[in-house]
């Protein structure tokens, strides 16, 4: 095996990549997590590359007909809340092959000691992990793969995904090393703002997740402003009114959720929110709380809605964007496979 080599990360050019699953309808988390912070990356001017993760989505047993609708409604919320397909590349991932390519080269990089050490499996796995597919187990390397394929340097995430990003760094070091290279980026968790984990919103210890099986428990993108307001009025909380300092909210874990939620909605500080509404009971905070949240989400969800009437002009942006994704990737991984000693003599 090569010699360790450091890999000088100044070599690298910005580049932002993230994705989303498909894997159902999007929430206020993915939402406050990551599509308003892609957004934000795309207007500071760096080079965006955004993802409808379908290949990760099937992981777990997609319907055909709505994995495609979900797709499509990704997409629409992506370009509703400000992602414009000519400055960012906005595709989906099973139309660039080179992400599966890497994936698998990634696979025999990683070890399933680091893999076992993944959170995100054993939760989605749970007691079930005998009958649980391969694929949820070496999801974190396909992510490595998503990311590195275009040698990205920075990725927007929600807290939940750190840990696949530490794996990702470990899997571009290890590669550079095995192979005496500086050819993968070391890549940079971007994980920002007051929302980086959205709480489910009847229990303020588990994450917001799409595929939570109650529908209470999370705000929907496509959710219309009554069904919004029910929910956040409906939102587990505690009797006590909202306290004067952040310190007080250390053991309300809901309390502390909604703070955060209104924050990141209103784009101020959790610090900023607790002293305006110091003393406020719930009865006048969800009110205020769901009057904001309708106020951010309607249009988004109704410019959905507009471009929903047209699935071919979604399919042709997503298609676009998977050709000029392809340009990037596909030669990177042409030069994988020179660099471990693949023949490419193909020529058609
Ligand atoms: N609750 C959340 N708070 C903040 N960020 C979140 N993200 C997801 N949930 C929250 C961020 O959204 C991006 C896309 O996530 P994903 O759809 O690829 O997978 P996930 O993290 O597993 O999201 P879900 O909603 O929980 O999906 P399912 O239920 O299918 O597993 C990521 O950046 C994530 O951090």
């Amino acid at each position: 095996m090569a010699e360790p080599v450091q890999t000088p990360q100044a070599s690298f050019p910005t580049r932002i990549f993230s994705g989303i699953q498909p894997s159902g309808g999007l929430t206020l988390g993915n939402y406050l997590g990551a599509l308003k912070r892609f957004v934000e990356k795309q207007d500071e001017g760096i080079e965006t590359i955004y993802c409808m993760v379908d290949m990760h989505a099937i992981t777990v047993w997609q319907d055909p007909e709505k994995l495609r609708q979900q797709t499509r409604e990704g997409a629409a919320a992506f370009i509703a809340a400000g992602i414009d397909p000519a400055r960012s590349i906005l595709f989906n991932q099973s139309q660039v092959s080179a992400h599966v390519e890497l994936g698998w080269i990634f696979n025999c990089i990683a070890r399933m000691g680091w893999m076992s050490r993944m959170t995100q499996f054993k939760d989605k796995a749970g007691k079930n992990s005998e009958n649980v597919s391969l694929g949820l187990f070496a999801y974190p390397s396909l992510m490595a793969a998503d990311i590195l394929a275009y040698k990205a340097t920075h990725v927007p995430v929600g807290e939940d995904q750190k840990q696949h990003l530490e794996l990702t760094r470990d899997i571009a070091i290890k590669f550079n090393n095995d192979y005496g290279v500086n050819f993968f980026p070391v890549v940079e968790p971007v994980i920002e703002g007051a929302a980086t984990r959205v709480m489910s919103l009847r229990d303020g210890t588990k994450k917001m997740s799409k595929s939570d099986p109650s529908d209470q428990s999370r705000i929907n993108l496509t959710d219309d402003a009554d069904t919004i307001a029910k929910k956040i009025r409906k939102a587990k909380t505690d009797p006590e009114p909202l306290p004067d300092t952040l310190d007080g909210l250390k053991d309300r874990p809901e309390a502390r959720n909604l703070v955060n939620i209104y924050a990141a909605l209103a784009g101020h500080t959790p610090e900023q929110v607790i002293r305006d509404y110091a003393g406020a009971q719930f009865g006048s905070f969800k009110p205020a709380l769901a009057d904001l949240a309708v106020a951010k989400l309607e249009p988004i969800t109704l410019e959905m809605n507009r471009l929903m009437q047209d699935p071919g002009e979604i399919d042709h942006i997503l298609g676009q964007g998977a050709a000029r994704a392809d340009a990037i990737a596909r030669p990177i991984v042409d030069q994988v496979y020179d660099i471990i000693g693949m023949i490419r003599s193909r020529r058609d």
